[in-house]
């Protein structure tokens, strides 16, 4: 996801990277670049005004910090500016799940979660996404089928129910408000703590169903009302929440389809136009595709720079320079060998779950694409290197057969572990060899393809409408 928008916002880091020091001059340049990103992204352009001016302001008085490129300070600033734009608070570091799920609970009585939004916005998918994810944590939810008007909804959502293994409450007849106030008074008595409404799309925001679901808010006082976006519908997705907010108390907004090719528009818009927080982001179909939203996280996919903010933040941690100019160098030159990678894994152990982790460097979120990385893989990992030669660990290469066997025994771990890990070491060092062969962060075939997609961009954005000037570039000159 946001692919083209990361690429653009490296790409506009990119040139900056080749000069010595910025110029206001340079940071106006780079700021039109970022304007035209956002814009092409579908995000809304009220919002790209104010995080253009709030990066600005930032980046003139901000002091310059000694073991920072310049460049590499103007990513933080955005990276901040995003983070805050999405409801997060750059001040605290990486916010790390800690498993629990971020839920306003009920003092007395059963939880009430009412999921409202647009036709397949994804709010049944959505009811069943949580529903598993409280039931995994020893909850014990009760969905309600509160959308009579499509024929097909309560069938779906007691198939969806059963696949899971939670109840679902459903009438064959009757109004949807009535059945979902029947449906809290049954999960009370029957000791369900968490009660979850489906209710019935719209195709447009219309006051009919308007009324209803603002009906079933009254009778049923939920502590949760989440609006169900779909991401992949952009400006239209924020201009529904405007309608869902002026009659629903909501409470938060989860973002579906944050998987698909979204430009990611509507996420950077959202919370800015509504104020309401976005509280989850559905990533697939699949039932356990459900993640509790962390605005920081988001940011650094969509800068696609998580490696460099990191390494400003290290630095304004007061970490020795010559770390910090070592850290920078590995990760852009490629010269990546078994003992920097365990460097990696003990640094990505302390930064928490290593996907997501590693998603986040530049490049590598396509590479980690369908592979399995988990946690205890990345210990027995670490065994495998740590019974590695010194010559081996820099020259991955050399593991034969016979080594590989002799790693495997004297690590305690398989063939399989020995065999998943140098392979992973190669991906990652084609991955880096590609970053550099490509330009990755400074190369030309990159800024050329950029040119290319910014062009393209300029054309789509001046056929919908936006004015050059708001696209922060002059006057065309013929
Ligand atoms: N890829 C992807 N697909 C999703 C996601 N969430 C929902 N979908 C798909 O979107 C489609 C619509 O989802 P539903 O949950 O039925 O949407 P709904 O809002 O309940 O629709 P109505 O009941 O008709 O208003 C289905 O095909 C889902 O599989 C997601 O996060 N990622
Ligand atoms: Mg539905």
């Amino acid at each position: 996801m946001f692919e083209s928008l990361a690429q653009r916002m490296q790409s506009v880091f990119a040139r900056l990277g080749r000069r010595a020091t910025l110029s206001a001059d340079d940071v106006e340049e780079a700021l039109r670049e970022i304007r035209t990103a956002l814009l092409a992204a579908d995000v809304h352009l009220s919002v790209v005004r104010k995080l253009t001016d709030d990066i600005r302001a930032r980046a003139v008085g901000e002091k310059v910090i000694e073991q920072v490129r310049p460049d590499q300070q103007v990513v933080k600033i955005v990276y901040d500016e995003l983070v805050r734009l999405l409801g997060g608070d750059p001040s605290k570091p990486q916010q790390l799940s800690d498993g629990t799920i971020p839920l306003q609970w009920s003092a007395k009585g059963p939880t009430v979660i009412l999921m409202a939004g647009l036709q397949g916005s994804g709010k049944t998918t959505t009811c069943g996404k949580l529903a598993r994810m409280l039931k995994s944590k020893g909850r014990r939810p009760l969905l309600v089928a509160a959308d009579m008007q499509r024929p097909a909804a309560v069938e779906q959502l007691k198939v969806l129910g059963e696949s899971i293994g939670v109840p679902v409450h459903w009438e064959p007849s009757g109004r949807p408000p009535k059945i979902c106030e029947r449906a809290v008074k049954r999960a009370a008595d029957e000791g369900h703590d968490v009660v979850i409404l489906d209710t019935a799309g719209r195709l447009h925001v219309d006051r009919e169903l308007m009324d209803e679901v603002k009906d079933i808010a009254e009778r049923t006082s939920p502590h949760e009302v989440f609006l169900v976006l779909d991401s992949m519908t952009g400006q239209d997705a924020v201009n529904s929440a405007k309608a869902f907010d002026a009659s629903l108390p909501l409470s938060g907004v989860v973002l579906t389809k944050l998987d698909g090719d979204t430009r990611g528009g509507a996420a950077l818009s959202v919370r800015e136009v509504t104020g309401k927080p976005i509280r989850f982001v559905g990533t697939g179909e699949k039932s356990e595709a459900l993640e509790p939203f962390h605005a920081d996280r988001m940011a650094s996919r969509i800068l696609g720079m998580g490696d460099v903010v990191s390494l400003v933040e290290l630095a304004q941690e007061n970490i020795r320079k010559d770390e910090v100019e070592r850290a920078a160098e590995k990760l852009f030159t490629g010269t990546f060998t078994m003992d920097d990678m365990l460097a990696q894994f003990e640094q990505i152990e302390r930064m928490g779950p290593m996907k997501k982790w590693l998603g986040m460097i530049p490049g590598m979120s396509g590479a980690l694409e369908g592979q399995e990385i988990d946690d205890g893989h990345m210990k027995r990992a670490k065994a495998v290197i740590l019974s590695m030669t010194a010559e081996e660990r820099r020259k991955p290469d050399i593991l034969d057969a016979a080594r590989r066997r002799r790693v495997a025994r004297g690590s305690g771990t398989t063939l399989d572990d020995v065999n998943r890990l140098v392979k992973g070491w190669k991906q990652m060092r084609q991955v880096m060899k590609q970053l550099r062969q490509d330009g990755g962060l400074s190369g030309r075939m990159m800024e050329s393809r950029m040119k290319k997609m910014k062009e393209q961009q300029i054309r789509e954005l001046r056929r919908r409408g936006v004015s050059l000037a708001d696209m922060g570039l002059e006057a065309e000159q013929n």
